[in-house]
């Protein structure tokens, strides 16, 4: 089974144009950086990135070409003789996290024509990134690349504005994120490979009903995702620069448990806040 089949979500197409013309959620790409950006463009259904990239922090951003919902996460191949073929192999096997493989984060679920970044640090090593949402992975949302040393000064650790902990069981921010923008520190605590999906509430839309919505996928969507990173193993860390406008927000997690197989949304691990 797909790691997150049951509760990726992919809205309909035509939905989507609606909500992107009517609520205006699309991002302006900027232009200037303290780090280097990777862009990373997904289309149905395959990656356009660089093959080889230099150490270091670099800025991860997604950037959805694409008619469906799209996302990037990213992982090192824990030993060198595995490719991107063993993943695919693995996953087709039933084997969702392969022993060979490492997670560290990504650009979490982006709607069409938006983008979202996740800044990480990575070594020299191969690495891979895969869509899990729905079937993409298998259609072609795969890919490998390399990162090797650099020499570069660019991209100094990021000084953060808060931190958010990824617990077996909850969301724990270091203070509540603002309006306007945020640079979140992102570690996982837990024994559990987590994720943050942030999901923008539609107006009167409450968390029970998202979350009722997002686990049985039936009638209209609730909200739509505007940021977050996918899984990090247990120890590891990532940035997230996010915009927060008006309106209220929910954190969710749909990785699942290893022992009970539940995705940590069904098992009621969940964060809500507003921002005014
Ligand atoms: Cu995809």
């Amino acid at each position: 089974m797909n790691k997150c089949k049951l509760i990726k979500t992919s809205l309909l197409k035509l939905f989507i144009l609606i909500v992107v013309v009517l609520f205006g959620c699309t991002k302006k790409e900027s232009e200037t950086s303290e780090y280097r950006i990777i862009r990373i463009e997904a289309h149905e259904f395959k990656f356009n990135m660089p093959d080889t990239i230099s150490a270091g922090y670099n800025v991860f951003r997604l950037i959805n070409h694409g008619n469906l919902i799209h996302e990037g996460l990213i992982f090192r191949f824990t030993n060198d003789s595995f490719t991107i073929k063993s993943y695919i192999d693995s996953v087709a096997a039933g084997i969702d996290f392969p022993s060979f493989s490492l997670d560290l984060g990504g650009p979490g679920m982006t709607t069409p024509y938006d983008s979202n970044e996740v800044i990480i640090n990575l070594t020299p090593g191969k690495y891979g990134i895969v869509c899990w949402v729905d079937n993409h992975l298998m259609l072609g949302m795969n890919k490998d690349f390399f990162v090797t040393e650099t020499s570069s000064e660019i991209g100094s650790k990021p000084k953060e504005d808060l931190v958010l902990e990824l617990s077996d069981t909850a969301f724990t921010f270091s203070k509540l994120p603002v309006k306007g923008s945020n640079l979140i520190k992102v570690i996982n605590v837990g024994a559990d490979n987590h994720e943050v999906d942030f999901i923008k509430l539609f107006k009167g839309v409450t968390s029970k009903e998202y979350i009722k919505w997002k686990i049985t996928r039936d009638g209209d969507p609730k909200g739509l995702p505007v940021g977050g990173s996918l899984d990090i193993n247990p120890g590891y860390e990532i940035w997230l620069p996010m915009t927060f406008k008006e309106g209220k927000y929910l954190l969710t997690c749909v990785v699942p448990n290893k022992k009970s197989g539940k995705s940590h949304l069904e098992e009621g691990k969940f964060f809500e806040f507003e921002i005014k």
